[in-house]
């Protein structure tokens, strides 16, 4: 028996139903008990789909490997009058395995722990409402301590890219949300960090490039963002010294990086 996390999202039809008829679905499906059931919560959309969500999470117990719970999870979205032909498609049903027990899951069609869960308020809080003790078993400590760190860390994001590559931030003040900040060294990293977040930005987005910068800003930091080349491993030398969300993205170019970053923003505050 393996106890399972699933996130439920909605933007489309009568969400309520859909949600509550899922879940007794879930309930019936083979070897699988509900075990508890999240408050939903009305969020505004994250990325580039339209219409107001309703968000929630159920945990259940399962003898289904994460694969069949999955295919039997696409069935239900499928009954819902969910079609998939792109990314940006209205779901009437979204049902997405955040986590399953503490295994670690890297295949084309499952990934998990969700590689976005742990920033995103829409999945994380209410999955901290019904499993706040589970663990994530890759960074190692709890949903709660999680949707607490989201909670009460300033607006800073740390993001740490691949040794050789060198950004040129003075291009990327794209928008007066964000500062971006690229210290030379751990001690202008310090002296920013003094700097009420609030002052010139909402935002704070400190680029890591050395060891110490990165001790310096992640106690403070919301979010800490690798950015990996390819071919470059994920577990950079800092990576396990981090405990709070952390999320790997390939290496893309710095309008991507600004996307990401301002996807990232939107998850954690909508
Ligand atoms: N799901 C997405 C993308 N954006 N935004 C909200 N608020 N809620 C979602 O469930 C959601 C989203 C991809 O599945
Ligand atoms: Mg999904
Ligand atoms: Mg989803």
């Amino acid at each position: 028996m393996t106890q399972c996390l699933i996130a439920i999202g909605c933007n489309q039809g009568d969400c309520q139903a859909a949600i509550n008829q899922a879940c007794k679905k879930i309930n019936l499906l083979p070897s699988t008990q509900l075990l508890a059931t999240s408050g939903l919560l009305k969020t505004e959309p994250v990325g580039p789909l339209k219409g107001t969500f309703l968000n929630g999470a159920v945990l259940v117990e399962t003898q289904l490997s994460p694969h069949q719970l999955l295919q039997y999870l696409l069935e239900l979205e499928f009954a819902a009058g969910r079609r998939r032909s792109g990314s940006v498609d209205a779901r009437p049903l979204d049902l997405d395995i955040l986590l399953f027990g503490e295994e670690i899951i890297h295949t084309q069609a499952l990934w998990v722990p969700h590689p976005r869960m742990t920033f995103r308020r829409f999945a994380l809080h209410p999955a901290a409402e019904i499993a706040a003790d589970m663990q994530h078993p890759e960074i190692g400590i709890s949903l709660g301590r999680l949707a607490e760190h989201l909670r009460q860390r300033p607006n800073i994001i740390a993001v740490s890219l691949p040794r050789q590559f060198a950004i040129d931030t003075t291009h990327m003040n794209l928008s007066g949300e964000i500062n971006w900040v690229n210290p030379p060294n751990a001690i202008a990293a310090q002296k920013l960090l003094q700097i009420p977040a609030s002052s010139t930005a909402e935002w704070l987005v400190l680029l890591i490039q050395d060891a110490q910068t990165l001790a310096t800003t992640e106690a403070q930091a919301k979010l800490r963002i690798v950015m990996s080349a390819p071919g470059d491993s994920l577990q950079t030398p800092f990576a396990n010294s981090w405990a709070g969300p952390l999320w790997n993205i390939p290496f893309g170019n710095q309008a991507q990086l600004h996307e990401q970053i301002m996807t990232a923003i939107q998850a954690m505050t909508s």
